[in-house]
């Protein structure tokens, strides 16, 4: 899997409706296929507990599979939202309320080390450092990447962050 463009992106893939391993791997392989974009390294996948929903909803929230993918591109940050949103209809999304159990979820994570914020795209992913299920994946195929937007005081990278979460229900498939 070649770096053939000059960006660099991570993308967090989530799923947990309607064969969640199929839609996850699928996902690889419609990164691939994108436009002035190919698949670098795939994480392994993992099943998470879902995170974020009250002891009501967990009762009905289908367990997750989780993943993390790194891509070389020469797509625009914008360009490459508009591609990843397209991947994540194609499978079929719906979004009938926040957080609702999804076939697939697809998030930008970083680009390069470009921080922004506008009312379509944050970057670095706004809450990518408070959970398990991308930050384990990451540190997988990226162990020295920086969080652009976090100075943690040892200069430490993804991997000690990592350690912060694991008590976030996670296990490699
Ligand atoms: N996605 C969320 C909310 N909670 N929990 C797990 N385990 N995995 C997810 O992908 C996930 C979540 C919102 O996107
Ligand atoms: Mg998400
Ligand atoms: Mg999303």
């Amino acid at each position: 899997m070649p770096e053939l463009y000059s960006h660099t992106a991570y993308i967090a893939l989530g799923s947990n409706l309607q064969d969640p391993v199929i839609q996850v791997k699928n996902a690889f392989t419609h990164l691939n296929q994108l436009c002035k974009t190919n698949l670098v390294k795939t994480s392994s996948l993992y099943v998470t507990e879902p995170l974020g929903y009250d002891a009501e909803q967990l009762k009905t929230i289908p367990e997750f599979i989780n993943a993390v993918a790194e891509i070389s591109t020469d797509l625009t940050p914008l360009e490459l939202l508009e591609e990843i949103l397209g991947i994540e209809n194609e499978a079929g999304r719906e979004r009938p309320y926040a957080n609702a159990p999804r076939i697939l979820d697809c998030d930008l994570l970083l680009y390069d080390d470009v921080v922004m914020s506008t009312e379509k795209l944050t970057l670095p992913h706004p809450r990518m450092h408070l959970r398990s299920f991308v930050l384990l994946p990451l540190a997988e195929i990226a162990p020295k990447l920086n969080l652009p937007n976090l100075k943690l005081p040892d200069g430490s990278n993804v991997v000690e962050f990592v350690k912060t979460y694991l008590n976030q229900g996670i296990k490699k498939l």
